[in-house]
């Protein structure tokens, strides 16, 4: 009786936590192998609010920002890593590509670094009904590991903020905006919290045998850099700055 009891009550805090987990704004498929492109989506689980709470405002747009790999943070099997993103994946320029969709928003369009890459996309112009998943659609391109690399996985984490309210930076609430972003980065669009469980992750995992002197090989993990999210964040519109405004 007890044996169950505990078992039950388990299995019934892990449903509440992978509920909740699952309701995060997240990608559809959060991790891909190697040399595969990935038809994928954003999901968009809930509207804005405190995180738990039943009435919340609907998400009227939202901002994606994938870690350009230029100025990035990386950590090689939890340790920080000084050399270059190339030193693992040799291929990360353009890899998100957007598809076009009126599904959910009628606006939208792929944000670009100074070279004309893109790192992100924006959607937006219309609430999304608070009962309902918002699918944001785009694709990966197949992302190649650098030969002779030791990494077996590379982890990128992508920083989203969904907007329920167009507002200036000092507008930003848990009823105004939604922070799925890094908790310490620096910048205005930090998420608020001690865990840095924010971002949406995109694992890619290598199918190739690595070279026999990396033994196990390694994990890779890639957060954008502050100056990142502060240039690429705000959403621009026909030329103009529309949010954070
Ligand atoms: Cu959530």
């Amino acid at each position: 009786m007890y044996k169950q009891l505990a078992t039950f009550t388990l299995t019934a805090v892990s449903l509440v936590f992978a509920s909740a987990a699952f309701s995060h704004t997240r990608l559809e498929t959060p991790s891909i192998t190697d040399g595969v492109r990935v038809t994928n989506n954003v999901v968009i689980g809930h509207g804005c609010g405190a995180e738990g709470s039943t009435v919340r405002n609907p998400v009227i747009g939202t901002s994606v920002v994938f870690p350009d790999g230029v100025d990035s943070t990386i950590t090689v099997d939890g340790q920080p890593y000084t050399g270059n993103l190339s030193d693992f994946i040799d291929n990360w320029v353009n890899i998100p590509k957007q598809n076009y969709s009126r599904a959910v928003f009628d606006l939208q369009d792929v944000k670009t670094d100074s070279q004309g890459n893109v790192i992100g996309f924006w959607a937006g112009g219309n609430p999304l009904p608070t009962s309902m998943n918002g699918y944001v659609p785009f694709r990966i391109n197949a992302v190649t590991f650098t030969e002779g690399s030791c990494a077996s996985s590379v982890e990128f984490f992508i920083s989203i903020v969904d907007i329920c309210e167009i507002t200036p930076i000092s507008g930003f609430s848990e009823s105004t905006v939604g922070l799925w972003t890094h908790n310490s980065l620096g910048t205005p669009y930090d998420r608020q919290g001690t865990e840095d469980d924010g971002p949406a992750s995109l694992t890619v995992t290598r199918t190739s045998t690595l070279p026999a002197s990396c033994g196990a090989g390694q994990v890779v993990k890639v957060k954008p850099s502050a100056a990142q999210i502060n240039r690429d964040m705000p959403i621009i519109y026909n030329g103009q700055q529309v949010w954070p405004q």
